[in-house]
């Protein structure tokens, strides 16, 4: 760790990175260390390869800050909640310091700080930062209970005990803005994901004893309910409260027609297992993958099932 405060002190421009299509803990790591590079009085820019951010997290401190354009003149960058090099959307030709909670990141960058007994990136970060001594002012607290309450689902995950609730505490002690993170995070809902959502709902397909939920999303669904790419994870989460449900698989078309696929379970199926198969990754149950290759939804669906059937 203390390599890691070393470098920081070391540099003169410091990009943080959240990862491709960012979700509520890349976004609320990288804002928090924003802050804390700008009482280094350290230059510093916000990195995001998408062209477009949730604008459901549009309420996160210095998200105004993102560019997709990498600097040149930067001499560290640090990515936080990226668990491959892939997610990062950038060739990198300066050092990296690597921060993230995925058990299956493989530790690229030339430093790493990676937790996986962690809820959230931004929990890695909250013990970073007390353990270096660095106060936590209301905007990194904010961003901080942000990543914890995204990634634990709104506290419904199974990591979900007592600590988490502890550091909640701390966070909103030093001022974290949770009615503000919790009216965003888990109750904002644009038109396009409202109409999304009615979509994905009917064409729901429930298989194996009604244990798998199938959710197979066509760029002609995303067009004509104006939704975005991130927004068919809630209704794939919902599909898992369905009283036989243990596995839900969504495959929804991108633009370029490949695929993206994500996957999510409520049992001890480790669906990161499975979503490594096409080069993904992720946690035991939550993880995402694209295939390249062409394939249709169809195709797609039933060489999942396969291999899903296989393990439940
Ligand atoms: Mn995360």
């Amino acid at each position: 760790m203390n390599k890691i405060i070393e470098r920081i002190n070391q540099a003169k421009h410091i990009v943080v990175i959240a990862h491709l299509t960012p979700d509520a803990d890349s976004l609320a790591s990288a804002s928090a260390v924003y802050t804390y590079l700008l009482t280094l009085h350290k230059k510093v820019s916000f990195f995001c390869a998408s062209k477009s951010i949730n604008p459901k997290l549009l309420f996160l401190p210095w998200s105004e800050k993102i560019r997709d354009s990498f600097p040149s003149s930067a001499d560290l960058a640090i990515s936080l909640d990226c668990g491959t090099r892939s997610r990062l959307g950038v060739e990198l030709k300066c050092d990296l310091i690597n921060i993230d909670h995925h058990a299956s990141n493989d530790k690229f960058g030339t430093f790493s700080l990676i937790d996986s007994k962690c809820i959230s990136t931004t929990q890695v970060l909250y013990n970073f930062f007390k353990f270096n001594k660095i106060s936590i002012n209301k905007k990194m607290a904010t961003a901080l209970y942000a990543g914890v309450l995204d990634d634990s689902n709104g506290f419904l995950s199974d990591e979900v005990d007592g600590t988490t609730f502890a550091l909640v505490q701390e966070l909103i002690a030093a001022g974290a803005d949770f009615k503000l993170c919790n009216k965003y995070i888990m109750k904002y809902i644009s038109l396009g994901a409202f109409r999304l959502k009615a979509i994905m709902h009917k064409n729901m397909c429930l298989l194996h004893n009604a244990k798998i939920a199938v959710f197979c999303v066509t760029q002609e669904d995303m067009k004509t309910s104006g939704a975005i790419g991130e927004d068919c994870e809630s209704v794939l989460e919902e599909s898992l409260y369905l009283k036989s449900v243990e596995v839900a698989l969504l495959l929804r078309e991108n633009p370029d027609f490949t695929l993206k696929g994500s996957l999510r379970s409520n049992t001890l199926l480790d669906v990161s297992k499975i979503a490594s198969k096409f080069g993904g990754g992720g946690h035991t149950s939550r993880a995402g993958f694209v295939i390249e290759k062409p394939m249709t939804l169809e195709e797609a669906k039933i060489e999942l099932l396969k291999l899903i059937s296989k393990e439940i």
